[in-house]
């Protein structure tokens, strides 16, 4: 049996990266919602993030997202955000919203755009020595409409090429992870679809080269668990985001649509060496707050991911290789669904207590005035990508 004293030490390894671009406006094609207290610049966005981290300890890192939050000065911006209690994490190229990459960025037929794309993801390297980042996440929009349209075998080439072009420019301590998506915004066919094709890649381009796994980005009933065993297997899940869906790529709060399925991931990364010190993997979030306040939206992910975190360190593993080497499936089974059924809200309650934190984040948050602060302040906000 395992217990929650057990693994409170394991609890405090626990370290998930926000994206900057949780903090601003976003919505659907149909409407874009403004909230009160949305930052006016990237500044604003570190500090909402460093407030997260103030009320969980569990968000040190924040990533940005290329030219959304592209400023001046980046090594003042590690300073600003050093002073904020937080450190610049993953760099996020953007190919996707220029006009000339309606046909593609890194996979376009044309050479110049596709140089265009490969001299915006060495910029995003400069960043990356300026802010002290270590990873480089490339997500592609590249893919094709309609049948014919494009060479989806010569993309391939093309995309390999422009990969190579950029990992020879990565540093030592630097690393390219490679995201993939089904769909969307492409229709018939994405040039980085699924885990395969984001693995022959970067297992083409060597160590410092891994897979992004987006938990949003497969088709509905995809065994996202059996994904992560494999690639942690091969030595190359580089890091997640987190975010739910019920349809699409619905980007909303982990753990809302599907906590069961965010406990089997975090088994799997745990079973197969991907949590705590050591680890190569590196957990984030992706989520937009369309219609919630961005900051508690926020929290509340976190928190999700601690909770399922401790569930999943509680499973008595033990006792499921004995019933499993028995071959009792039921017996097995009993003993994953305990784990996952265990209530460890007050346990948690307690260890944030005992950390200095406050026993509820949530709680604490609303009364601390920070979102009356933020709303008196700061007026006119922006969307997530457009400062
Ligand atoms: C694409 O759907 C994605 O999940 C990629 O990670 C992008 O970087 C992110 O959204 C923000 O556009
Ligand atoms: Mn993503
Ligand atoms: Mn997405």
């Amino acid at each position: 049996m395992t217990t929650f004293a057990d693994i409170t030490d394991r609890l405090a390894a626990l370290a998930i990266e926000v994206p900057s671009w949780a903090y601003g406006n976003s919505g659907t094609r149909f409407k874009v919602f403004g909230t009160p207290g949305t930052p006016r610049t990237v500044e604003e966005k570190i500090a909402d993030a460093a407030t997260v981290h103030r009320f969980t300890g569990l968000a040190p890192t924040v990533a940005l997202h290329i030219p959304w939050d592209l400023v001046d000065d980046f090594g003042a911006l590690r300073r600003y955000a050093a002073d904020q209690g937080v450190a610049l994490g993953t760099i996020n190229s953007n190919t996707f919203q220029d006009d000339d990459y309606k046909l593609g960025s890194l996979t376009h037929a044309d050479p110049k755009v596709r140089e265009k794309a490969v001299q915006h993801n060495l910029d995003c390297i400069e960043v990356m020595n300026a802010t002290g980042s270590r990873d480089l996440k490339i997500w592609l929009a590249d893919g094709t409409n309609y049948p014919g349209q494009g060479d989806i075998r010569a993309r391939q080439d093309w995309l390999a090429e422009a990969l190579q072009r950029i990992y020879d420019q990565l540093g030592d301590d630097q690393r390219l992870v490679l995201e993939y998506k089904f769909f969307e915004p492409a229709f018939y066919h994405t040039d980085v679809p699924d885990w395969g094709t984001s693995y022959a890649h970067v297992a083409a381009l060597g160590e410092k080269a891994m897979v992004c796994l987006d938990t949003g980005h497969h088709a509905p009933g995809t065994n996202i668990e059996f994904i992560v065993a494999q690639l942690l297997r091969l030595g190359k899940l580089g890091s997640f985001d987190f975010n739910s869906r019920f349809y699409a790529d619905d980007d909303l709060i982990v753990g809302a649509a599907d906590p069961f399925q965010l406990f089997r991931i975090i088994v799997e990364v745990i079973r197969g060496g991907g949590y705590g010190p050591g680890s190569e993997v590196a957990l984030m979030l992706d989520q937009c707050h369309n219609i919630e306040h961005k900051i508690p939206g926020q929290i509340r992910s976190v928190l999700n991911v601690q909770e399922m975190t401790a569930r999943a360190l509680l499973l008595d593993t033990d006792a499921l290789a004995e019933a499993r080497t028995a071959g009792d499936v039921l017996a097995a089974n009993e003993i994953f669904m305990d784990a996952f059924y265990t209530d460890v809200r007050r346990d948690l309650a307690g260890w944030r207590e005992e950390r200095g934190l406050p026993a509820d984040p949530m709680a604490a948050y609303d009364a601390s005035g920070y979102q009356q602060q933020i709303e008196a302040d700061r007026v006119g906000g922006n969307q997530a990508g457009w400062n």
